[in-house]
């Protein structure tokens, strides 16, 4: 199977503004930047829409996502608060309206590990069509799961339909996912295939990425020391209420694809 990969919109200060990050979202539901100031990523965010409270964010909105010495974090999220891998998810998938944007940039990288992953899942849809009958069965179902975080559970389906052409994503593939019996063989090959979609690579401090949460999974590796991350979430307004889904019929002509593409995107990450 041939990986293919996002095209790298990387936006710097002077090009960074709540327009561009939703353009680029658009185009490719991913984006990474440097060096932009905490005040012009909280202006781009509310460009979008409205900052999301996370049970662990501060009164702003804001969550520093560092390993916790009381091993605390709210529940259902100790594992995020902690240097535990994180298997590629959308966040807050137990809710009915998940933030549908996630702004992450990195303060600190971990002395060893803690690397950033990505899945685009507009291309795991495709993946999955095109596998076994089990893995398009669990693709297209809308009732294989119960997605549960804590202070909420929800019962629906990976990808959930919205139109004949739009899906919105939702996965999380830890303690906090139930799954039926009809489903449950399905998991591993689902997990393969998901970690042969991924992307991974080194944030290092004042980089960072914005990820559509309803079309990629994001995650991390396990990390030893101290690693520390800031995230904002956001629940986008009617001006961008299409970032709640994504179009499954969508050509693929804004995604570079190939071995070249592979190599000048390692390349370019690597130059951030
Ligand atoms: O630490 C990271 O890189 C990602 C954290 C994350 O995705 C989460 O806490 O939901
Ligand atoms: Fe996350």
């Amino acid at each position: 199977m041939s990986v293919e990969y996002f095209r790298v919109n990387l936006l710097e200060e002077q090009t960074f503004s709540g327009d561009a990050v939703g353009r680029a979202l658009l185009a490719d539901g991913l984006a990474l930047f440097r060096n932009v100031s905490e005040e012009r990523l909280r202006a781009a965010a509310t460009h979008l829409g409205k900052i999301f409270m996370h049970p662990d964010s501060q009164s702003d909105g804001l969550t520093v996502i560092r390993p916790s010495e009381s091993g605390g974090g709210s529940e259902g999220n100790a594992r995020g608060l902690s240097s535990q891998s994180l298997f590629p998810h959308t966040d807050r998938a137990s809710l009915p309206q998940p933030p549908e944007v996630v702004f992450f940039w990195c303060e600190q990288c971990a002395s060893i590990g803690g690397k950033t992953t990505f899945v685009d899942g507009r291309l795991l849809y495709e993946e999955l069509l095109s596998g076994s009958a089990e893995l398009k069965e669990f693709a297209l179902a809308q009732n294989s799961c119960v997605f549960s975080g804590g202070d909420s559970m929800l019962a629906g389906g990976m990808y959930t339909r919205l139109d004949p052409e739009r899906v919105k994503l939702r996965f999380r593939f830890d303690d906090l996912l139930y799954v039926s019996k009809r489903y449950a063989s399905v998991l591993p090959s689902l997990e393969q295939v998901i970690q042969g979609l991924s992307l991974s690579f080194h944030l290092r401090p004042g980089q960072g990425y914005v990820v559509q949460n309803t079309r990629w999974l994001h995650g991390r590796t396990e990390f030893q020391g101290l690693r520390v991350c800031s995230r904002l979430l956001v629940h986008v307004d009617s001006n961008w209420k299409s970032l709640d889904s994504f179009n499954i019929k969508n050509t693929r002509s804004d995604i570079v694809i190939g071995e070249e593409a592979a190599a000048s995107c390692t390349e370019l990450v690597e130059s951030l």
